[in-house]
């Protein structure tokens, strides 16, 4: 079979054989030379002409006859399909998971018990409310999906970046994504949960209060894919070759930590750069800076999840890891970017059915409505029951075989008469086909259930504070601030003082300071605590829970912008871009004019980016290394005041020499240890860029 995965005309220029040649009208066509280059249609009939449409006369109408020309249109017409409901914007990466501790204590899943083995795995991150054109920086939660194609079929663990979920019944899916998606009537707004229908959804639904906690941190709102967490968030069970079940919960730790944006970065990010997520991820990767995951889980006997004051089996509910330790177990690494966004990132298909025998699902019943979603949903985006057979679907660790057949889009040509089981076609020599494996097949586990059926919660579902009690109290200060100032800027945008009144009312429950601290941030009564459904209890804080003091600081696999001015000093540019790389991050010089500047020395040095599309959001850390004179043009320049004002702002280290002073003057930044003259030396520079500089941030915003 042909090799489809290239076609020759992306590949391969047909310029460099094809000669270019005059057509008859005095247009140029690219002509192929060989057969392998040729464009065809569809059917593989030979284009002769790529440019000019079929035509009655030189200036007469477009022929029917034209089937070259309604091909081409026709498909074009189809080339996009639904948009995924919720998750639509995401970026993707191939790469491999390698086990490296044995569960086969708990599983049989040989995922889980071949220590070494490496699996290939397809993720996809994404955001949740917007649409696929939307930007990659809202406040929102992230998906973090991973396709691990392992010896006994497809694995798919589709997770988000935060542990726990708004609901605790999919029932209320639908009603959540509704009210979090654009407004019914007037379409807006996109990708953003600061509007009425959300917040009347979540002061409605107190269980949503611990995810708002999380969704109002600074989690939501990521510096990059590759810096995020990912959590299972349900409950599953590893089931042992004597059938013996075990809880589990899984987890994803970024190799680079978990690092964040500031609000007002993320909102300028997404006007500088609505792919920064997507970007980084593809860039980093072509750079072959592979991100890299470490994946643990967390083990529970049914003693042990008895013994816990909540339900394992509440969505809502994070498992403390002081609680229950995360046990690593091995490693997931993204090496390769897709070929193609569409045939490999839009069309994957993740399904949480999709588990091995060895891993099980558990009754949580957000996880068993969820079940039932993903398959029925490819089948309005895929639009047909063959999805599975797109090879970023296929069961790639093993072949599939089973007797379903045709359908839409059937790319399979099984042989034979068998099409149905049990058949005896075997004992005449024909082939039979395959039969069920009662030992090594996926098995349920066999939970007991023996009650009545109802349509009720139950009561340990009743708790909907303390978890979010847990999250808030558990936060560094500056985390704590940033997540009340998070609630305020959100119930700001809301209109309907009833709705903002009622999530006050619920905040009471979680943490007195905490409602205040909104409540005089939106400058507003605090009106009365709502009747909780059970009352709150306070747990130990879990410091694990925080972003800020979890990861070691670092500038590995972040990126510095340097500013730059003719006349700059070529040795501090030089050492500032050598030094900055070997810390692991990126550098990039940053220009007046993208063609670079001339250097004290005379020497033309290139930009990698022009300051107009350089704002200093994009970079983690600044150095401005510039001339007297070319300080001065900058002084008039408005994209140079902010650059500073901004990084200053977002708490960024920023890296200068004396004469970029009277910038930083005219940009309000004040000398800080973030602020540091690097023509003497870089280390002061380097220690502040693996950081924020937090201390700054009372002094230059009003956090609630
Ligand atoms: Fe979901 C997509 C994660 C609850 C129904 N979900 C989707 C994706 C992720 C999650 C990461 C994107 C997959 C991709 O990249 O293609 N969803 C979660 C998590 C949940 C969760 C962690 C809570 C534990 N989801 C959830 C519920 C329902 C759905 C309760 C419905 C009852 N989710 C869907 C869906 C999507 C989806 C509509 C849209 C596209 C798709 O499935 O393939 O079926």
């Amino acid at each position: 079979m042909a090799d489809r995965k290239t076609s020759p005309t992306t590949k391969k220029s047909a310029t460099k054989k094809g000669a270019s040649i005059i057509g008859t009208g005095g247009e140029v066509h690219q002509a192929s030379s060989t057969a392998e280059e040729r464009l065809t249609t569809n059917h593989g009939v030979p284009v002769s002409d790529n440019q000019n449409s079929l035509r009655g006369g030189r200036r007469g109408p477009t022929l029917l006859e034209d089937f070259v020309l309604r091909e081409k249109i026709q498909h074009f017409d189809h080339e996009r399909i639904p948009e995924r409901i919720v998750h639509a914007r995401g970026s993707g990466a191939h790469g491999y998971f390698e086990l490296t501790d044995s569960l086969a204590k708990f599983s049989r899943a040989r995922i889980l018990t071949e220590v070494g083995a490496r699996t290939e795995v397809f993720v996809r991150f994404s955001t949740v409310a917007g649409g696929a054109g939307s930007v990659d920086t809202p406040r929102d939660v992230r998906g973090f999906a991973v396709k691990f194609y392992s010896k006994e079929g497809n694995w798919d663990l589709v997770g988000n970046n935060i542990p726990v979920f708004f609901i605790q019944d999919a029932i209320k899916f639908p009603d959540l994504i509704h009210s979090v998606k654009m407004e019914a009537d007037r379409g807006y707004p996109q990708a953003a949960s600061a509007h009425d229908t959300f917040w009347d959804f979540v002061g409605l639904m107190p269980e949503s209060t611990h995810m708002i906690m999380w969704v109002m941190s600074d989690r939501a709102i990521p510096r990059s894919l590759r810096m995020i967490e990912g959590f299972g968030v349900n409950t599953f069970r590893l089931l042992n070759d004597k059938g013996e079940a075990t809880f589990v919960k899984f987890h994803w730790r970024p190799k680079l930590g978990t690092q964040s944006t500031c609000w007002d970065e993320a909102v300028k990010i997404a006007g500088a750069d609505p792919d920064y997520h997507r970007r980084d991820l593809y860039d980093a990767i072509a750079a072959g800076n592979f991100p890299e995951w470490e994946f643990g889980v967390q083990l529970l006997s049914q003693k042990q999840a008895d013994a816990l004051p909540f339900d394992i089996l509440d969505a809502t509910k994070v498992i403390p890891e002081e609680l229950v330790p995360i046990r690593v177990i091995g490693r997931m690494v993204l090496d390769r970017n897709p070929d193609n966004f569409f045939a490999e990132t839009e069309q994957v298909a993740f399904l949480p059915t999709n588990i091995p025998p060895g891993i099980d699902v558990s009754e949580d019943p957000l996880l068993q409505g969820r079940l039932f979603s993903y398959q029925d949903t490819q089948l309005s985006r895929l639009g047909t029951v063959n999805f599975h057979q797109i090879p970023v679907n296929r069961a790639k660790g093993c072949p599939f075989q089973n007797f379903q057949r045709d359908g839409h889009m059937q790319t399979e040509a099984f042989s034979g008469r068998a099409n149905y089981e049990p058949n005896s076609l075997a004992d005449t020599g024909e082939a039979g086909g395959p039969r069920e494996d009662p030992k090594g097949g996926f098995r349920s586990f066999a939970v007991p259930l023996g009650d009545t059926k109802v349509r009720l919660r139950s009561e340990t579902f009743a708790d909907h504070y303390s978890h979010a009690r847990l999250f808030y109290r558990s936060q560094t200060e500056i985390e704590q601030a940033h997540l009340a100032s998070a609630i305020v800027f959100e119930l700001s945008k809301v209109a309907l003082d009833h709705i903002r009144a009622r999530v006050l009312a619920n905040l009471r429950n979680v943490d007195e300071t905490l409602a205040s601290r909104v409540a005089a941030g939106l400058s507003v009564e605090l009106p009365s605590a709502s009747s909780p459904a059970a009352e709150p209890r306070d747990m130990d804080a879990s410091p694990a829970l925080r972003i800020v003091g979890k990861y070691p600081d670092t500038l590995a696999g972040r990126a510095v912008g340097i500013l730059v001015t003719d006349g700059a000093d070529g040795a501090v540019v030089a050492k500032t871009v050598s030094s900055v790389e070997a810390a692991g991050a990126t550098a990039k010089l940053i220009a007046p004019k993208v063609g670079g500047v001339t250097l004290k020395n005379g020497k033309l040095l290139k930009a990698d980016m022009q300051l107009a599309g350089a704002p200093s959001v994009l970079f983690d850390a600044v150095a401005l290394i510039v001339s007297k004179d070319g300080c001065e043009q900058l002084l008039k320049e408005a994209a140079a005041v902010d650059f500073c004002r901004d990084a200053f702002g977002h708490l960024k280290a920023m890296g200068h020499t004396p004469e970029g002073q009277p910038l930083l003057d005219k940009a309000g930044v004040v000398p800080d240890a973030g602020v540091a003259d690097i023509s003497k030396g870089h280390d002061a520079f380097l220690k502040a860029a693996s950081t924020r500089q937090w201390a700054r941030e009372p002094t230059i915003r009003n956090l609630a």
